[in-house]
């Protein structure tokens, strides 16, 4: 494995020039000891209750005004910090994922930009030599019990000292969207300082994700396991996850913690759980290695929304890199490459929506899901395309209108479940990303009408984790970080257009 000062470069991977690592930004808070820590925790977890519990008196009240949803989404946040970054949910998920950290930290931004990068930064001390960011780092005041599968499962050997413990597989790469919108908040010397410290470790993840994970040899990175996506249990996985055997007896003496907190309907089958066990175990059983994994593994699929922020964080990193003095053309020129490859390999001229494809068969995936409109983030999709998804995203099969925000799953499908998670609700985040992608594109109106329709979901029911797509009760987890943390960044902004960028869009 490569150290990140000395990143290696691919055959699709174009070089770049990164500064060395710095240290200059100032040190964070030291971790409380142990017990205090513990403390902390169940008393956040007790606040997060309260919080969510005003959140859910919000439903159906019309007089829930501007003012108490800032408060209240903050009270989330608070709620859900844990001493160094922020849970997703004090009772889902009690430890730091790669994704929400990105998506939080663009809410914290917008209230306490030193919590923002605090946020980030600790999730990438868990950087990969390699450049791979682990999707989850855990929290080693949180017992194994507590979640499943945990540090015990995925044993991630010590990379160097002190390098705090994760996963092994990696989460979409949302973090240079984040980083470079903290540093919009508060453009000063510090976050300058910050930008300097990230640019060569996200450059370093990208590399990862351009060079051993192009495992289709197509300028796109593969996932090797259905929670890469963070469109987890969604269809568009269902046919290639069908070549990885059901083996029931991988979750015995393995209790699944999601089923204890949350309600087993809305969660995966055991069937299903039982394959993403399986995957992970081979994939850890592999050494973490990428090397053949076309020949051994049995799940490697493109997806459109990771391979869409793949680009979109390209831009960010142009935008990056002109402050700090670097370069940015070579990553407008990967952010073009990688937005031509995702038209080469994953368009479906019958569906007009982008598709997986199962890297093992060639097939694009038949599924029409939500992944499959993502790439809207793309600064240069050709505008045949742009027109093509808002009318996938305004039909019968997503739903988009004044009053409801995109499902997760084609609503005319006969497998489609409003409840279970990513198979049909509705999500803040892909929404979110949905409406940047509108405004990039020169949709005032589009929008508009999706920040408030996203927006009154959250006045109706609260911060939950997700939405039922007819109804719009909150379904999952009441008091999730990043509907509050995406909320705060909807309230801050009711422009129609997207920030300006230091940079042209095109390099020509
Ligand atoms: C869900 O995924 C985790 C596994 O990573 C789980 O179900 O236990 C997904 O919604 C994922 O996108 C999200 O990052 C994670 C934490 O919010 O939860």
């Amino acid at each position: 494995m490569s150290n990140i000062s000395t990143t290696t470069t691919t055959t699709t991977a174009e070089p770049l020039t990164t500064p060395p690592l710095t240290t200059t930004s100032p040190p964070f808070p030291t971790t409380p000891p142990l017990s205090t820590a513990a403390a902390t925790a169940t008393a956040a977890a007790t606040t997060a209750t309260a919080a969510a519990t005003t959140a859910t008196a919000a439903a159906g009240s019309d007089e829930r005004s501007t003012d108490d949803l800032w408060h209240m989404a903050r009270a989330v946040l608070d709620a859900n910090w844990s001493r160094t970054h922020t849970v997703p949910s004090r009772t889902l998920y009690p430890h730091q994922w790669s994704w929400d950290a990105a998506f939080i930290s663009i809410g914290l931004a917008r209230v306490d930009p030193d919590r923002a990068w605090q946020d980030l930064r600790n999730l990438f001390q868990a950087q990969w030599p390699d450049g791979r960011v682990p999707h989850i780092v855990f929290d080693p005041d949180v017992a194994e019990r507590d979640y499943f599968p945990g540090p015990g499962f995925w044993q991630v050997p010590q990379l160097r000292p002190g390098h705090p413990d994760g996963t092994g597989i990696v989460q979409p790469p949302a973090h240079a969207l984040a980083v470079w919108a903290a540093y919009q908040r508060r453009p000063d010397a510090r976050s300058v300082d910050q930008l300097r410290w990230f640019y060569p470790r996200l450059v370093a993840a990208q590399d990862y994700l351009l060079g051993a994970r192009d495992v289709g040899g197509g300028g796109l990175a593969s996932i090797v396991h259905p929670w890469e996506s963070g469109l987890d249990n969604s269809p568009a996985w269902d046919e290639a996850l069908a070549a990885v055997p059901v083996d029931l007896g991988v979750l015995a003496g393995r209790n699944r913690h999601d089923n204890r907190v949350a309600a087993a309907a809305h969660r995966p089958t055991d069937e299903d759980y039982a394959r993403f066990i399986a995957l992970a175990l081979a994939y850890r059983d592999g050494g973490y290695h990428d090397d053949g994994l076309r020949d051994r593994h049995a799940f490697i699929v493109e997806c459109p929304t990771f391979n869409a922020l793949l680009g979109a964080a390209e831009q960010a990193l142009a935008d990056i890199a002109a402050v700090i003095g670097v370069d940015p053309a070579p990553h407008l020129r990967r952010a073009r490459r990688i937005t031509r490859a995702i038209d080469n390999r994953l368009w479906n001229p019958r569906t007009g929506l982008y598709h997986t494809r199962d890297v093992r068969t060639g097939r694009l995936g038949s599924a029409r899901c939500v992944n499959g409109l993502v790439p809207l983030l793309l600064a240069e999709l050709p505008a045949e395309r742009v027109a093509a998804l808002i009318t996938a995203a305004e039909s019968k099969h997503f739903g988009l209108s004044a009053t409801m925000p995109v499902a997760s799953y084609d609503r005319t499908a006969a497998d489609f479940d409003p409840v279970r998670y990513w198979r049909g609700p509705v999500w803040i985040n892909i929404n979110w990303l949905l409406w940047r992608g509108l405004r990039a594109h020169g949709r005032p109106a589009q929008a508009a009408e999706l920040r408030t329709a996203m927006l009154e979901l959250v006045r109706r029911s609260g911060y939950y984790e997700y939405f039922h797509p007819t109804t719009g009760d909150g379904v999952g987890s009441a008091a999730f970080s990043w509907t509050a943390a995406l909320v705060l960044d909807l309230l801050a902004d009711s422009s129609t257009t997207v920030e300006a960028s230091p940079l042209a869009q095109s390099i020509g």
